[in-house]
């Protein structure tokens, strides 16, 4: 045999060492903690060790499909790995052993670093990291026997190469079946998202005690691809480091209040249900929209309002922070006096539009704030709120260069006409949305080219906490064109032309838009 094509038998035998590894892992994993997936733990170490610039390139890229992006690359390393480990044991024993060691000991590390990790979730690990050796190491014997048989003799029925041939096979063939058919089954169970979402669908909420009002008459204007005033679940935008959406069962849930207050407080799912809740429309956005992008979105939250339960904590004399922790181990800073601000609710969220919170949007309770974007504000899976100072907490986007406060700036983006869509001159609407959270729009500009700006028509809002809809009407003339926009808000700052990047503390510039008409 070529020594090629041992080389490539000798891969084969590291893919599936490999195959071996992570699915013996996977059905451990179902047994400890679904967090206790090596696969996923170092997809999370890498999230969190990726430098800023980075993941803003990725999600700027690929947007919120980041984390099948992330998947699929560590998928290609991970196997070229496995190759490599199987063609070094083949040709310099121990070399495949030591490598495949390693690697699962960088990947032990990543399990026992995750948030609320355990040192026994090593265990899945190392465990199949043993089977692993086991499958390289008889893969490798059965190749060299294979290959020295085949050296020594011609292949024909029940002669030696043809017997340790089969031996190859076999052992190669069951070991990769057997591998996938448990480490699917596995996965697909570890994902573990299947009792808690039956529980989640079974779940009533109550009624709000204070509802949110009927939505103005004239908010919502109907234009052909204008984003909808209330966004669907579905289609909400969805930004985390969570690479496994964290399943928690409501019942077990607990939230507690820590830090600089007189009295600590905890409270569960059932408590905080019996509470007076709060039906409000708040628009969530992202740090990371770039100018005309999408990652922001409006739904009708129901929850408690976080000032009534720091209330019975009763923050110390100068505190003036709120360190907010996710169950996967994701921290946000917020100003105290934001969430004490009897203006402003903000809430512990525990329903979206009508339903429970879909998990990925943070079941069973999340926090909900209008006007401060969602790295400094949102937590989702919330856990703990410590209330401290700034001069003592940082938080995980904080601690990544983002700025320590992040209140929304004021935006407007042009939704119609979409992107390539051809146009005939006439009559053309223009419209699109535009917020300045927790202030109010005042005022949306349209400019063509290098007409003057014209002011749009704006639709009702339904509070200043929301995005608002506008939309002028255009006469268009063949040719190319040019269309800007710019939002005033209630304070009467005007967005400004300049162009600045997300980091650190959101995009700026007017949201501009070529297109040609026939
Ligand atoms: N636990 C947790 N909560 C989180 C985040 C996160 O990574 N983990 N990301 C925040 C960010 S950056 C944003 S913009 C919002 C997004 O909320 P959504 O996914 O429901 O739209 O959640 C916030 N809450
Ligand atoms: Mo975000």
């Amino acid at each position: 045999m070529s020594g090629r094509r041992q080389n490539l038998w000798a891969a084969l035998v590291g893919l599936i060492a490999a195959a071996a590894t992570l699915a013996l892992a996977e059905v451990a994993a179902l047994f400890l903690a679904p967090a206790a997936s090596p696969l996923f733990a170092v997809g999370s170490l890498v999230i969190d060790l990726v430098p800023g610039w980075l993941k803003t390139l990725v999600i700027g890229l690929f947007g919120t499909d980041d984390k099948v992006v992330l998947l699929v690359t560590l998928g290609v390393v991970v196997a070229l790995l496995a190759a490599g480990v199987g063609i070094l044991e083949y040709r310099r024993p121990p070399f495949g052993i030591v490598g495949l060691v390693l690697v699962g000991g960088i990947a032990t590390f990543a399990v026992v670093t995750r948030a609320d990790a355990d040192a026994i979730w090593a265990v899945p690990t190392v465990l199949s990291m043993v089977l692993g050796v086991v499958v390289l190491r008889v893969g490798v014997d059965r190749l060299h026997r294979w290959v020295a048989a085949e050296s020594s003799g011609e292949v024909r029925e029940f002669s030696d190469a043809a017997v340790s041939r089969r031996g190859f096979f076999v052992m190669a063939g069951a070991t990769a079946a057997a591998s996938v058919v448990a480490g699917v089954a596995a996965r697909a169970m570890n994902a573990g998202t299947t009792a808690v979402n039956a529980v989640r669908s079974a779940l009533k909420l109550p009624a709000p005690a204070t509802a949110a009002p009927p939505i103005p008459v004239g908010a919502e204007l109907d234009i052909d691809g204008i984003a909808p005033l209330v966004t669907s679940n579905k289609d909400f935008y969805r930004i985390d480091t969570a690479l496994q959406v964290p399943s928690i069962n409501a019942d077990d849930w607990r939230l507690r209040i820590t830090g600089m207050v007189e009295n600590e407080i905890e409270i569960g799912f059932d408590e905080l249900l019996a509470l007076p809740l709060v039906e409000t429309y708040v628009t969530l956005m992202c740090v990371s929209n770039e100018v005309g992008g999408d990652l922001t979105g409006n739904a009708k939250w129901l929850g408690y309002p976080i000032r009534e339960l720091l209330a019975r904590a009763v923050p110390t004399k100068g505190a003036d922070v709120v360190l907010s922790t996710s169950q996967d181990g994701f921290t946000a800073t917020t100003p105290l006096e934001v969430l004490q601000d009897a203006e402003r609710n903000s809430l512990l969220a525990v329903g979206m539009n009508g339903e429970p919170l879909p998990l990925e949007h943070g079941y069973p309770v999340r926090m909900v704030v209008p006007g401060l974007y969602g790295y400094v504000s949102a937590t989702k899976w919330v856990v703990e709120l410590k209330v401290s100072t700034f001069a003592k907490e940082s938080a995980y986007w904080t601690d990544r260069g983002w700025s320590a406060k992040g209140p929304v700036k004021t935006s407007s983006r042009i939704d119609v006409p979409a992107f390539g869509v051809s146009l005939q001159p006439g009559t053309v609407a223009i419209a699109g949305v535009a917020w300045a959270q927790h202030v109010g729009v005042e005022r949306v500009e349209v400019r063509i080219d290098t007409e003057p700006w014209r002011e749009a028509t704006l639709a009702e809002a339904i509070s200043a906490d929301t995005w608002r809809q506008w939309f002028i009407e255009w006469t268009a003339t063949s040719g190319d064109h040019t269309i800007e926009v710019r939002a005033t808000d209630a304070t009467g700052f005007t967005q400004t032309e300049e162009r600045v990047e997300v980091v650190p503390d959101g995009a700026e510039g007017w949201h501009t838009i070529q297109v040609r008409v026939a």
